[in-house]
């Protein structure tokens, strides 16, 4: 019998103590370190060890006999083969498509957040190895915060730098008065970190804020959107309307006189054309608080009194990124600056703006004090690129045009996708959209730790080794701590590790030395373990060699910016640090947007009514939709783990329903209810509760997509939201994902509901 030994992991979500005992990762808790461990660890010996996980290299049947439309994707048999007939199959493919379509005919965007790990980043090794090969077709951006990446440039500067900037939570706690958070600061969304989190500080920071007396109010169809740890003011707001909230509130500082003119004056450009717009000059329409109460559901003197309280001391606006998940979402965020602006208070310790506080666990609090060492991507010779939420659009429309940033731009014809590291069948909106998108290109590659819809959606499967069945080191994007990963268990049956799959594949397309440059894996994690020992070196930290690190515990470093105040130079010396705007300072009117003619984004912010409010003239369905980041999982990663499994209701994903809502439709605590609308249907678990909205539903994402092909609309029987939202960006300025806005109607499921199959490997056969 093996004996027990307790090992570090690390994840987006934090670092684990697994307990394990041969092949097997018995538990992991979290870190003694952490005050606020995350229970999302509950979730990996389940998942690790699940039924789901790819066993063997798999092949669609239709596809591997030369039929490949005989059965669709999504619904075929697999036929699993041997490693070296999947590697050729994979090899001689690449070769034909660019031979016959050229590199940009490989399309690798493969959003998607994977593990944490600085060698093993799927994304990283896919796009090393493309590169190695002349090239792929890429994506721009992301799903989390799309609209701002793409708005802020324009108006105060590049968003990343917006993130790692924002004033620490400390500061807020000792200035601050008043911290206003529309889309409210989930406590739950700040257990991750993208690459990881060594120390969940938020629960703790946002104590000490409410013991120095600071008022939080929560602008957000959720109760639960903020922190028990603080008492907030809640003011339900109906989703979408954020903008058209904050139109009144400028509103009432402008009629008021409360606003800063001196502050306007010296660090923005463009009110007047804000102030036109507010009083109605132009349109005949004055946007006050009670045209903003009409569209928000908030009554008008609450808002005339949220925007008094708002200049009355120091006040901090949020922005979460859901709330620029929406339709026309860039508009909130815009709006929420143009306030700020008019309270004149950007740069003042616990004062401003921030997009972004409660998007993650960092922000705000901590930043890494140098860059670690990565696995180099190299170059990609091919410059096409399509924004990351067109995959449908592109994949439907190939010579299609559309029009981006101010340019008019065009589909290419991607023959071969290649997936790593996402799962687009959880993250994509129209899901019923993507599935017919997905059957249009040649070949589908995806490599995948289990069988998620996406791979289902596959021809080739690549079975890949977990984080836990590698060695590694972690350091989050924004963390200040070095992790070891030691392999804990080896890998499931005949899964590999992705580097010595491409390093196999590159051999056999003749560039092994550009891919490998003659090192295994082992190798290059001691020169990446170098290179992050020499820049530490450089800022003044002394870090041990590989092996004594690799033994040892975690390596906490320094916060670099305790104090950071964001944009305090630029306030200090709006000359000296201008800002890297068309003006130098933040344009309330963008002369370069309006300069684009959009009908869907003007020179300045404004309200647009959301799109899916009447759909097709047929009436609007009844209830928003809302479908937020899951407590119990990092999107659908681990959704077949233990804690995940906990919280579901009759085996489907909780939805939650307003109690009166709940009632007008005979629906119960714990039914099972079917959600619908024009686009698609699925089931999912009633948690009836006044923590929602009257007038909303809440869906968690990240239940794997389980399509009944053969009932209505290809019903999801487990409570994927995403077989509901619409597939329509933010706007033609940054075509952004909006999944926030989506209109659905929900009805007790009567009858014995199907079994969830979500969770089971698909069907294999025999080679024909
Ligand atoms: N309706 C709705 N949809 C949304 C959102 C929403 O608010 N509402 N939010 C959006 C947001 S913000 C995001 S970021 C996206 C997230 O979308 P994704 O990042 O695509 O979601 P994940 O579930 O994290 O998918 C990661 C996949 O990678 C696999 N994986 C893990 N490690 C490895 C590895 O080492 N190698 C390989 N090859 N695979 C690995 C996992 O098994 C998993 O299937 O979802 C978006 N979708
Ligand atoms: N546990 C866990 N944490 C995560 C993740 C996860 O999967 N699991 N994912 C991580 C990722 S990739 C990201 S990008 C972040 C996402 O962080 P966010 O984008 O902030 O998270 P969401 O849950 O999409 O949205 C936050 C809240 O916005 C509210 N909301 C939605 N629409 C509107 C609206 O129109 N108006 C207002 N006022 N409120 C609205 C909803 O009530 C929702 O709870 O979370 C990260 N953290
Ligand atoms: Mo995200």
């Amino acid at each position: 019998m093996n004996k027990r030994e307790e090992k570090l992991t690390a994840s987006h979500w934090g670092i684990g103590v697994a307990t394990v005992q041969g092949d097997r990762v018995l538990a992991v808790k979290g870190h003694p370190s952490d005050p606020h461990a995350s229970e999302i660890n509950d979730n990996i010996p389940g998942s690790l060890h699940g039924r789901a996980r790819v066993r063997r290299p798999a092949v669609r049947k239709s596809w591997l006999t030369g039929t490949p439309n005989a059965v669709p994707r999504g619904r075929d048999v697999f036929v699993e083969v041997s490693w070296d007939r999947a590697l050729d199959l994979v090899a001689k493919e690449l070769s034909r498509v660019r031979e016959t379509h050229g590199n940009q005919g490989i399309f690798a965007g493969s959003y998607g957040w994977s593990s944490a790990g600085r060698f093993h980043h799927a994304q990283t090794q896919l796009k090393r190895f493309l590169n190695s090969f002349g090239g792929f077709l890429r994506s721009e951006g992301n799903y989390s915060y799309n609209a701002a990446m793409g708005l802020m440039p324009h108006i105060v500067g590049p968003f990343r730098l917006q993130v790692a900037q924002a004033t620490r939570w400390p500061v807020i706690a000792k200035h601050a008065d008043l911290v206003v958070m529309f889309g409210g600061m989930a406590l739950r969304n700040t257990q991750v970190s993208d690459g990881g989190v060594s120390k969940h500080r938020m629960p703790d920071n946002l104590r000490a804020c409410a013991d120095a007396g600071v008022k939080f109010v929560n602008i957000s169809p959720l109760r639960s959107d903020v922190a028990t740890e603080v008492e907030a003011d809640w003011l339900p707001v109906t989703p979408g309307t954020d903008t058209a909230l904050m139109i009144g509130l400028a509103h009432t500082l402008l009629e008021e006189g409360l606003h800063d003119t001196a502050f306007l004056d010296r660090y923005a450009v463009g009110f007047d054309q804000v102030c036109r717009y507010l009083t109605g000059e132009d349109d005949g329409h004055p946007k006050d608080a009670d045209w903003a109460a009409a569209l928000t559901g908030v009554a008008a003197p609450d808002i005339r009194a949220l925007a008094r309280r708002m200049a009355a001391g120091r006040t901090m606006i949020n922005v979460a990124a859901g709330v620029q998940r929406t339709d026309f979402g860039e508009q909130p965020m815009w709006m929420a600056v143009t306030l700020a602006a008019m309270l004149g208070q950007i740069g003042l310790p616990g004062g401003g703006f921030t997009v972004g506080y409660g998007v993650n666990a960092n922000i705000g609090n901590i930043e890494r004090p140098f860059r670690w060492g990565a696995m180099p991507q190299g170059v990609n010779p091919v410059t096409e690129f399509i924004p990351v939420a067109m995959i449908s659009e592109m994949l439907l429309n190939p010579g299609g045009t559309y029009s981006y940033q101010g340019h008019n731009r065009t589909f290419p014809d991607a023959r071969l996708i290649w997936w790593a590291g996402g799962n687009p069948f959880h993250h994509h909106q129209d899901l019923n959209r993507l599935h017919k998108a997905f059957q249009t290109p040649d070949t589908i590659i995806v490599n995948e730790l289990n069988w998620t819809a996406t791979a289902r959606h596959a021809d080739i499967v690549l079975p890949i080794a977990g984080p836990q069945e590698r060695t590694d080191f972690c350091g989050g994007k924004s963390d200040n701590a070095l992790i070891p990963m030691p392999k804990l268990v080896p890998p499931c049956a005949e899964a590999r590790e992705e580097y010595d799959i491409y390093s196999a594949l590159a051999a056999r397309l003749g560039i092994a030395y550009a891919f490998t440059e003659g090192k295994n894996s082992d190798d290059w994690l001691r020169d990446i373990w170098e290179v992050t020992r020499s820049r530490a070196q450089d800022a003044g930290y002394d870090l041990p060699d590989w092996e004594t690190f690799l033994q040892g515990d975690l390596i906490s470093l320094a916060d670099p910016s305790p104090d950071q105040v964001f944009l305090d130079e630029y306030r200090a010396d709006p000359k000296a640090h201008a800002l890297p705007t068309p003006s130098g300072r933040i344009e309330l009117y963008s002369e370069t947007i309006a300069g684009f003619g959009l009908p869907d984004c003007l020179g300045h912010a404004a309200w647009f009514p959301p799109r899916d409010r009447n759909v097709d003239g047929q009436g609007a369905y009844p209830l928003a939709l809302l479908s937020g980041q899951p407590k119990t999982r990092l999107h659908s990663q681990l959704d077949n783990g233990a804690y995940s499994l906990r919280h579901k209701i009759a085996d489907r994903e909780p939805v939650l329903i307003h109690p009166d809502d709940a009632k007008a439709r005979g629906v119960h605590d714990g039914d099972v209810v079917e959600l619908f609308n024009t686009r698609g249907r699925c089931l999912a678990g009633a948690r009836v509760t006044d923590e929602v909205q009257k007038g909303c539903v809440f869906l968690w994402t990240g239940a794997w997509y389980d399509p009944d092909f053969d009932a209505p609309q290809a019903r999801d029987r487990h409570g994927n939201p995403n077989v509901l939202t619409h597939d329509l960006r933010t706007s033609s300025l940054t075509q952004s994902p909006a999944a926030h806005s989506a209109m659905v109607e929900v009805q007790r499921f009567e009858g014995t509901p199907p079994a969830v199959q979500a969770h089971e490997p698909p069907p294999f056969e025999p080679e024909p």
